[in-house]
């Protein structure tokens, strides 16, 4: 199952590092827009910001999207983990996402991903994700890349039986 995800993640990873070591934050964060409901003003709004805040362009890694990735396969128990966070509807600071990011997953992510996470996706900028600013995207771009591709079918199967997977792991 692991190989399997990681040889998918490769391909799409590599449609962008051509060859490269490291994708551009700018690459990582169209792989991360690409199936989301952004219109096409909104979507590079967001781009547009997250040039502005990305001081050292030192590229995401293959290990560090695949982990993103990974991460993104929990978002369900991430949700439920930020909730705890964010009953006021209370934003979580970098240090609190890394957090519920362990105990969800198991894994840390690495400092820079988080940081350009949040230049990418904290909109009224206090330097804080809310649910609104990034569950509720993230939610939408799963939702609707598994469910409007052709290959739906097998991705759903595919992450059902990665979720199957990592909670066995996680029982052992
Ligand atoms: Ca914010």
């Amino acid at each position: 199952m692991d190989n399997l995800q990681t040889e998918v993640l490769e391909l799409e990873f590599n449609e962008f590092s051509k060859g490269n070591v490291a994708i551009t934050e700018n690459d990582f964060a169209k792989i991360l827009l690409r199936y989301t409901y952004l219109n096409a003003e909104e979507y590079d709004a967001y781009l547009e910001r997250l040039m502005d805040r990305v001081k050292v362009e030192r590229g995401i890694t293959f290990e560090e999207f695949r982990d993103f990735c990974r991460f993104l396969n929990n978002l369900e128990d991430f949700a439920i983990a930020m909730r705890m966070y964010t009953l006021a509807d209370r934003a979580i600071s970098q240090s609190e996402f890394s957090r519920a990011v362990k105990i969800c997953t198991g894994f840390s992510l690495s400092k820079h991903l988080i940081d350009t996470v949040f230049a990418i996706f904290d909109d009224n900028g206090d330097g804080m994700l809310s649910y609104r600013e990034f569950i509720a995207i993230m939610k939408d771009r799963v939702h609707r890349g598994f469910k409007s591709s052709a290959k739906s079918e097998g991705w759903d199967a595919f992450r059902h039986c990665m979720k199957h997977e990592m909670k066995q792991t996680q029982s052992k």
